[in-house]
């Protein structure tokens, strides 16, 4: 199978500027020679456009529409990236897409299920379940599961709950972050939530088991979406909102390794995204590095 890398440098929906250079930073570190060093081959799909904040509105990056920033600039890079997602899967490929802040899952996830069932496990510390009316911060990484879910309500875009994904199909894992009113968004919801706590208690394969367990449900493929602060900050410091008790670096890859492992069965990884890596935080691309290594363990490399 082929994988087909998608760019998006997309850093409007979050508040630290850099994650923009996230897909340059992941591609430096040698994911393409590394995936074909699995015997798999690799093709580079290019970015998708995202306007530079600069060129925008200056009023754009206020709060607009409700309390989400940059609304409508999200809505045109999510609508390409959709596109592109969808394009690969007609294909046959495997698309493997490059963040980027965390609001670009809402096109990646919009154009993988316009075809099929599609399960989630979400690797992150925060929730990303705020909408325009809990949010604190304004910035739309952090309602981009909301947004997916048709939650919440985004005024002056088109965005629908994505076509083909049950709440049933979706798992969070790895929460220690959740905004006040956040809480009540996950709790009321039939998401799975996996916090840090459950990892502490049961470890991390047996949640990530389970986790895949619902994902894998009924649906034709699974998406996982990586935001790099699941980690704790000592692995992956080159992260906008890095958050203390994170999984380590061996934890990370046990869940990547047994998402691998189901590679035979139904409803099996369908796609894959890293997302939240930023250069200008990081130290000497480790986070970027960290993010290539855990990308191709879940696209099966092994020890031995
Ligand atoms: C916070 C941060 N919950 C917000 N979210 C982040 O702005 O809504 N998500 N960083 O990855
Ligand atoms: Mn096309
Ligand atoms: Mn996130
Ligand atoms: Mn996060």
């Amino acid at each position: 199978r082929n994988v087909r890398l998608v760019g998006v440098p997309m850093d409007l929906g979050a508040d630290r500027r850099g994650v923009d250079m996230g897909p340059s930073a992941i591609r430096y570190a040698g994911l393409a020679g590394e995936i074909e060093g699995l015997d798999v081959a690799c093709t580079d799909g290019g970015d998708v456009h995202v306007p530079r904040p600069e060129g925008t509105d200056p009023d754009a990056g206020a709060p607009v529409s409700g309390d989400a920033k940059f609304l409508a600039e999200s809505e045109t890079v999510c609508t390409r990236l959709a596109h592109e997602v969808a394009d690969a899967v007609a294909d046959g490929d495997f698309p493997l897409v490059l963040g980027g802040d965390h609001s670009i899952a809402i096109g990646t996830v919009n154009g993988l299920s316009r075809e099929a069932e599609t399960g989630i496990v979400w690797f992150d510390a925060h929730g990303d379940c705020n909408t325009p009316a809990t949010t604190p911060s304004g910035n739309v990484h952090g309602m981009s599961l909301a947004a997916i879910l048709g939650k919440g309500s985004f005024a002056d875009t088109d965005w629908a709950p994505a076509p083909n994904v049950a709440e049933e199909n979706v798992a969070l894992v790895g929460l220690r972050s959740i905004d006040e009113e956040e809480r009540s968004n996950i709790r009321d919801s039939d998401v799975t939530a996996y916090t840090m706590t459950d990892i502490d208690a049961r470890g991390v394969t047996e949640v990530v088991a389970e986790a895949l367990d619902i994902a894998t449900d009924g649906t034709d493929g699974v998406h996982v979406s990586l935001d790099l602060d699941w980690l704790d900050p000592t692995e992956a410091p080159g992260v906008g909102t890095p958050e203390r008790g994170g999984v380590s670096y061996r934890e990370a890859h046990a869940a990547m390794e047994i998402i691998a492992e189901r590679a035979a069965e139904p409803g099996r990884l369908a796609s894959m995204e890293l997302v939240e890596v930023n250069p200008i935080l990081d130290q000497h691309n480790t986070t970027a590095e960290l993010a290539v290594e855990l990308a191709t363990s879940a696209l099966g490399k092994s020890i031995l």
